[in-house]
């Protein structure tokens, strides 16, 4: 069977993760052999990057170009050591986050180059881009009162790049607008605000069609 890999996007507290949990246990239901991954992170190599990314006490100097670079390297480390083995077994990888993120967040987010974001992820990732990308979309005010309700619920610390202002994440959720109208095809918008089952069952409708199309 041929390999598939989805991946999540969408501004925090979109509900991504939660999504991520629930598209899995559907396909493993199925009988297949999923493989679930997060960015940055995912690897023990990104394991260490992701914690200097969110929690070095170093990281307030962190200029926006090492911020990049970090990125695509836990990135380059997931494709090459998890991604591509996992694709070439036939199984499906599903990620919290890839190559997106970036373009939103370093490019948009940060007013990076956008031609030099796409350099750097090109040369991260080669060939290795979602069949599916799920782009699950909230308002400013839904992420922000979920964020809030888990902070209540744990001993949430807020990171560095959640404590960026408010113009900053208006900025990042335009531009996965912006990436979302530049491939419809393989990004489908999902409307984060409905209810948990709601955006599941939307989320399926996109899985099912692909795993239609990948047997024929
Ligand atoms: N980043 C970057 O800048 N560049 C890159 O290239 C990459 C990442 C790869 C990773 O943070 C950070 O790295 C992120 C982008 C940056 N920056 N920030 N900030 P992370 O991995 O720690 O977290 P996250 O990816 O931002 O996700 P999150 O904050 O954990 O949220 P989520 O996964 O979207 O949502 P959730 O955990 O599933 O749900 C949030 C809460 O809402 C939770 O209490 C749920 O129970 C609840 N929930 C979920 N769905 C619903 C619905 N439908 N209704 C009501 N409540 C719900």
């Amino acid at each position: 069977m041929k390999g598939l890999f989805i991946t999540f996007e969408g501004t925090e507290g979109s509900g991504k993760s939660t999504q991520v949990a629930l598209l899995v246990e559907r396909l493993r239901g199925l009988g297949r052999t999923v493989r679930v991954l997060r960015e940055p992170g995912g690897t023990p190599i990104g394991e260490e990057i992701r914690h200097t990314l969110k929690h070095s006490h170093a990281s307030d100097a962190m200029t926006s170009e090492a911020e990049l670079l970090l990125m695509n390297a836990s990135r380059a480390q997931l494709v090459r050591e998890l991604i591509r083995p996992a694709l070439l077994k036939g199984e499906i990888v599903v990620c919290d986050r890839f190559f997106d993120s970036t373009t939103a967040y370093q490019g948009y987010g940060r007013m990076l180059d956008l031609t030099a974001v796409a350099r750097v992820i090109e040369f991260a990732v080669g060939p290795t881009v979602p069949d599916l990308t799920l782009l699950v979309t909230v308002t400013p005010e839904v992420s922000e009162e979920r964020l809030r309700s888990r902070q209540v619920n744990l001993p949430f610390v807020r990171d560095r790049i959640e404590e960026a202002d408010r113009a900053f994440f208006d900025r990042v959720a335009r531009g996965y607008e912006k990436i979302a109208a530049a491939e419809p095809e393989r990004v489908r918008k999902v409307d984060g605000t409905r209810g948990v089952r709601e955006v599941q069952a939307d989320i399926w409708s996109h899985v099912e069609k692909l795993l239609s199309d990948s047997t024929r």
